[in-house]
């Protein structure tokens, strides 16, 4: 490992504390010159620092996402082995799916503080102030990207808010098909594109902040707004925690667990016998949800008593 990461990592993990400059040589054997030369080289990674003549160098918080900490000792199997961090881009789905030949068939991850056109589905935006969110994509390498689509998109925004729970204790709930909630208010939203045989899980966490109530078609929430402050979130766990889920995930589906996922799903979903108006390719229906199926889509019951199937890719619930 080089020098600057070997000093990203001591500092990291002193989540804000101190480091004399004295520790940091000991501790990495290199001399002051090669420690200052590796400072301004995470400087340059969007690193800041804050020096005090009485106790040293910290890492000041919010910490970038950075790559290195990110990927550091990460235990996955089939996602999120090569990462990759932008400062901004118009958005990261686009970046995984151009960086394919990059990937060189591993698991790639894209992060961005800023995305100039972020997308939502069917169309929509996203919105997100520059380095208040989790903006990241995951590009599923050959294997995993011949699960079925509608699964792993339910999939997907379970394994959001399971790793959001897991990395700082909120509960959310989901509505279909991976809209991930608090109360009436959207905290993250998952967006899964397919582009040939290549699949890209899209999603955007609001973490320090949300978008404003006028620019959204429903009300917004953020972690630092259910938590009441920032001091205990960290951008990079909540990302690890996500992606060591979505892993999880995409192992349990190659094992066929979709009855697994059908009633975690359903049990963060209180959808079931709500009479809701959908639209689906280009037509309006309504009707009572009865069930959400993880290979056909949300099955609702027409007024006729028929049982009709709306997959995720094509429905959306209107108001
Ligand atoms: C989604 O679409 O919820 C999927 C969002 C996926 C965003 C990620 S960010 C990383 C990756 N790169 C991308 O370009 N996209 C993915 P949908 O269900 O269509 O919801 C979109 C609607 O949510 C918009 O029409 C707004 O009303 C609302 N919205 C936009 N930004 C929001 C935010 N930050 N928080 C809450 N709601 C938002």
């Amino acid at each position: 490992m080089g020098l600057a990461n070997q000093i990203l990592e001591l500092l990291y993990d002193r989540q804000g504390g101190f480091f004399a400059l004295e520790e940091l040589v000991r501790a990495t054997d290199a001399d002051h010159a090669k420690v200052e030369e590796a400072l301004v080289e995470l400087t340059q990674r969007g690193h800041r620092f804050e020096r005090s003549p009485a106790h040293g160098v910290r890492l000041m918080r919010p910490t970038v996402m950075d790559a290195h900490l990110i990927e550091r000792n990460l235990s996955v199997e089939h996602i999120g082995r090569y990462v990759l961090c932008f400062n901004e881009v118009d958005s990261t789905n686009d970046i995984a799916f151009s960086s394919i030949s990059q990937a060189a068939g591993q698991a790639l991850v894209v992060t961005a503080e800023y995305q100039r056109a972020g997308r939502g589905r069917l169309g929509r935006k996203w919105f997100s102030p520059s380095g208040s969110a989790v903006l990241a994509s995951v590009l599923l390498h050959r294997q995993a990207s011949e699960l079925p689509h509608e699964a792993l998109t339910l999939a997907a925004g379970l394994s959001v808010a399971e790793g959001i729970e897991k990395s700082t204790g909120v509960t959310s709930t989901l509505d279909w098909p991976n809209d991930v909630v608090i109360g009436e208010s959207k905290l993250a939203g998952v967006l899964v594109e397919v582009r040939g045989k290549e699949v890209v899980i899209g999603f955007g966490i609001n973490i320090f902040s949300s978008p404003p109530a006028g620019k959204l078609s429903r009300r917004a929430t953020c972690l630092a707004k259910e938590l009441g402050g920032i001091s205990s979130l960290e951008r990079i766990e909540i990302l690890r925690t996500v992606l060591g889920r979505m892993d999880w995930w995409v192992s349990a589906l190659r094992d066929g667990l979709t009855d697994e996922l059908h009633d975690l799903w359903c049990s963060r979903c209180g959808m079931v016998n709500r009479r809701i108006h959908i639209q689906s390719s280009g037509n309006r229906f309504t009707g009572r949800v009865i069930d959400v199926s993880p290979l056909e889509g949300l099955v609702v019951l027409n007024d006729n008593g028929q049982r009709l199937y709306f997959p995720a890719a094509t429905s959306t619930i209107v108001k």
